[in-house]
């Protein structure tokens, strides 16, 4: 029998996310209210009323200047920005559909999410805009459909327009916002490699975006625009009566996590957010200090630094009424940890890019007493755990386990994306009936607080970012010295992540394997792709790699043999 959400099923809007964000009724922040603000420039700000215009002007430039029509798709290749949510908004207005790239990637990673996502423009910054120009021009998007975001170059040194610009055109005011057909227009494409292969577009509709802001803000109700809002029975203060939380917004916005988190629900819950172009732990503790942060979406990483760093020592975090910590997992230790040191509480969330993303969620009050899950289901919500194939008997695999047992994790509920964009294949492999396949494995415990146990998907995680294995070992499979390869993720408890490793068979076997060997694969690999991607794990050499008789890697053997070894 599935498992439904301990919450009370939540009424869900159908509507699109630009009128869901700006058209709520039930709206308590007026429209001057601040909510973006950059950390680096604190001039530069938006109001609500300010991303609400701004947003509408540029939809109705790039429906004139591109020609954008429904469906069309926006490559963002851009650090944080606060210009980010203007143009995200202004993009759906338009009809059309974000495509949100790592603004670390090379040349041929944004290529190929360019061309596979069937770009039409790009939106890219000055900080990276010569890897924009070269993918661009791959791609086949004309230097005309590139476009900046962000503080614009007073020198005037390149000829790409600026977003402003292209709100300014004549003629913006016969367009209107489009009809939409919430539950199966898409909104965004982020790219994931979900179980196995290389990445892949996540199709995420208008309404699995609303619906996991509702779904996770009915069940938090914490935070708060102005300090007003009634606390549940526990022991984490309100801010002050009139001031409301500042979010410090650290995380990437083009990954989901950031996406939702910091992008969309900072705008429909009116709290005042902070905008980091990049994550600094010195420049986030200094933040966190002068301007009173009192909540951030951080990532386990981070948690091992504010533990362990020297330097978070000089400041004062005691504004932090809670942190949330997801994307890969966080030890109880940490949690402890960094609560003896600093009094900075953290809470747990989980989800995938293919479910919008979040599916388990912490409750404030039970930071402490849930300390090490990830916390219970959100509303609106079903789940259940299933054998993992190959665990016990082989006719066990998939077969529904009762509550409490450990196995492979499925999830159906609003959220849930409609598949990966143009891969019918591979979207059959995960999605069935509504039924989602996470490749993570756990259990839920007596409250309803999952733990998760292991992944049974190919992906590795460096530091909550995406490595796909196959990805790497595309590329390995072309090195001249190398026979044969299979990349697996490796604990490194020094950088509180796990790291990619290759294990790599060499031309000639392993008699014929040279002292610099590694070092020149490691460097060659290194420069093709982005730095989250590098072999931090190191290569070995191995005289085969294991694998079924079918012929697929057995990474489980190589993750156990990867204990066994030296640990870089
Ligand atoms: C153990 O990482 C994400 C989404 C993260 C997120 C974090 C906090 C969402 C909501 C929130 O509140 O998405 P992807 O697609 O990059 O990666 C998904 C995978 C999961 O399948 C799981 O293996 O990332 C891992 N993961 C976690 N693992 C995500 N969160 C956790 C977690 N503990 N808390």
């Amino acid at each position: 029998m599935p498992i439904k959400s301990d919450f009370p099923d939540v009424e869900l809007s159908v509507t699109d996310i630009w009128s869901f964000l700006f058209n709520r009724k039930d709206r308590e922040f007026p429209d001057d209210h601040v909510i973006f603000q950059s950390a680096e420039t604190l001039s530069r700000q938006y109001t609500f009323a300010q991303l609400r215009q701004l947003s509408v002007d540029f939809a109705k430039g790039l429906k004139t200047v591109y020609e954008f029509r429904k469906g069309d798709v926006l490559g963002l290749f851009v650090p944080n920005d606060i210009d980010v949510p203007p143009v995200v908004l202004g993009t759906l207005w338009a009809g059309a559909v974000v495509s949100p790239a790592n603004p670390g990637y090379t040349v041929p990673e944004l290529v190929y999410q360019l061309k596979d996502s069937g770009a039409k423009a790009l939106c890219t910054h000055v900080s990276v805009l010569d890897t924009a120009c070269k993918a661009a021009r791959e791609a086949g998007i004309p230097e005309s459909h590139i476009f900046l975001l962000g503080a614009k170059q007073e020198d005037g040194t390149t000829r790409i327009k600026h977003w402003t610009s292209i709100r300014n055109q004549d003629g913006l005011q016969r367009f209107r916002l489009p009809k939409f057909h919430p539950k199966t227009d898409l909104a965004f494409l982020v790219y994931s490699s979900g179980t196995t292969g290389r990445p892949k577009g996540v199709r995420l509709t208008h309404f699995n975006m609303t619906s996991n802001i509702e779904q996770i803000h009915s069940a938090e109700g914490w935070l708060t625009w102005n300090g007003t809002s009634t606390p549940p029975n526990s022991d984490i203060p309100l801010p002050a009566h009139g001031q409301g939380d500042k979010i410090l917004a650290c995380l990437p916005f083009f990954h989901i996590y950031g996406l939702n988190c910091l992008v969309l629900s900072p705008i429909y819950s009116g709290v005042h957010t902070m905008v980091m172009a990049r994550f600094d732990l010195e420049r986030w503790c200094s933040i966190v200090q002068d301007h009173k942060i009192t909540f951030s979406y951080i990532v386990p990483p981070i948690v091992l630094l504010l533990c362990k760093h020297p330097v978070v020592e000089k400041y004062d975090l005691s504004s932090l009424r809670m942190t949330n910590s997801g994307a890969a997992p966080l030890t109880r230790e940490l949690v402890e940890g960094l609560y003896a040191r600093k009094g900075v509480k953290v809470k747990q969330g989980y989800g995938l890019s293919e479910t919008a993303p979040t599916i388990f969620m912490q409750k404030w009050e039970e930071w402490r007493s849930a300390i090490g899950t990830t916390g219970v289901m959100v509303p609106n919500l079903e789940a259940k755990f299933c054998a993992v194939p190959g665990s016990g008997e082989e006719s066990d695999g998939g077969k529904e386990l009762a509550r409490g047992e450990i196995g492979e994790l499925y999830v159906r509920g609003p959220n849930v994306f409609g598949g990966y964009h143009n891969n019918p294949s591979a979207t059959a492999e995960c999605l069935e009936d509504g039924w989602f396949r996470t490749g993570d494995v756990g259990f839920l415990d007596e409250r309803g607080n999952l733990t998760i146990t292991d992944r049974v998907k190919e992906l590795i995680k460096y530091k909550g970012f995406q490595v796909p294995p196959a990805e790497l070992e595309g590329y390995l499979a072309s090195h001249p010295l190398i026979d044969d390869v299979a990349v697996v993720g490796v604990e490194s408890e020094a950088l509180g992540t796990e790291a990619p490793r290759a294990y790599i068979v060499r031309k000639g076997g392993l008699s014929a394997v040279k002292p610099t060997d590694a070092a020149e694969i490691i460097g060659w690999m290194n420069a093709k792709v982005a730095n989250h991607k590098k072999l931090r794990g190191g290569v070995k050499f191995v005289d085969a790699v294991p694998k079924s008789v079918s012929g697929k890697i057995l990474r489980r053997v190589l993750k156990e043999r990867a204990k066994t070894e030296f640990r870089k």
